[in-house]
């Protein structure tokens, strides 16, 4: 199975569409694999991709074929993975914030979370404080995450959580950021209530928070 895994894996990170949704496939028809396993190797072969884009090795196209692959891998997974046992339960909005437009990330975890049996509320990218407010308020979430990716959105990230303060509701949400470029210092240093550097923690993280 680690081997399917594997030419999944690199299948995504040459951007090669129809090798990796042609394994997609076979894992949805015989169930070969976990959804965490899914999505592990997902995270993985996207991150891989950003590393060569930074090395200069990828260039955007080459990314985007990548990004474009993993698209129709969930696409293909989603039927499975909503099959599949529904252990978690809670409510959770997510969204990056205001001037960031990083989405590869974060539509991974929306979907490993979903899988995983939460009630998620995707606001989308480049969301506004405001609308961070409005769907903590209309939806009650217990939990609300935040991707920021580039330096300068850290501080938009800061913004939502002054504002949060500002309502009266930080105390009726936990709060978890994340994002490339993202640190644990950094998160401490804004007070968020966790930060999660990849799908497994971002999981982990949830059912601790709603466990508290
Ligand atoms: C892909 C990409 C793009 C794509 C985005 C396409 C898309 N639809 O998302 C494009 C080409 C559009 C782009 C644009 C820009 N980008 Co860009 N981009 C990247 C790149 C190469 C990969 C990001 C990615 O998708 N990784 C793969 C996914 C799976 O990993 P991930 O996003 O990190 O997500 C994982 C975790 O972070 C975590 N996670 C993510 N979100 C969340 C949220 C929560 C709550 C939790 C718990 C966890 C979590 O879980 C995910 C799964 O494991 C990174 C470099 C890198 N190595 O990360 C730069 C990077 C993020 N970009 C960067 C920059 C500067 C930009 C631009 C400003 C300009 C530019 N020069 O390219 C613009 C910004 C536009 C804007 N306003 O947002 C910088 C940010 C640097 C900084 N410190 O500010 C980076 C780090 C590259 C660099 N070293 O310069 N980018």
């Amino acid at each position: 199975m680690t081997e399917l895994l594997d030419q999944f894996e690199h299948a995504v990170v040459a951007g090669d569409a129809d090798k990796s949704a042609g394994i997609a496939r076979a894992i949805a028809e015989g169930a070969l694999a976990t959804p965490d396993e899914v999505f592990e190797h997902l995270g993985s072969a996207m991150e891989k991709v950003g590393s060569k884009y930074e090395t200069g090795e990828y260039f955007v196209p080459e990314m985007l074929r990548s990004a474009e692959a993993v698209r129709l891998a969930i696409e293909l997974l989603e039927p499975y993975l909503f099959t599949r046992g529904r252990d978690q339960s809670g409510v959770i909005v997510m969204g990056t914030v205001k001037g960031d437009i990083h989405n590869i990330g974060k539509n991974i975890i929306v979907l490993a979370l979903r899988a995983a049996g939460y009630d998620v509320h995707d606001l989308g990218v480049n969301v506004s404080t405001m609308k961070f407010i409005k769907a903590v308020k209309e939806t009650s979430c217990d939990i609300l995450m935040l991707s920021a990716f580039t330096t300068s959105t850290k501080v938009a990230l800061l913004d939502v959580l002054t504002a949060l303060e500002r309502e009266g509701l930080r105390d009726r949400v936990k709060v978890v950021s994340g994002g490339a470029s993202h640190s644990e210092e950094f998160a401490a240093e804004v007070g968020v209530d966790a930060f999660a550097r990849d799908v497994k923690s971002a999981l982990a993280v949830c059912r601790e928070l709603l466990q508290r």
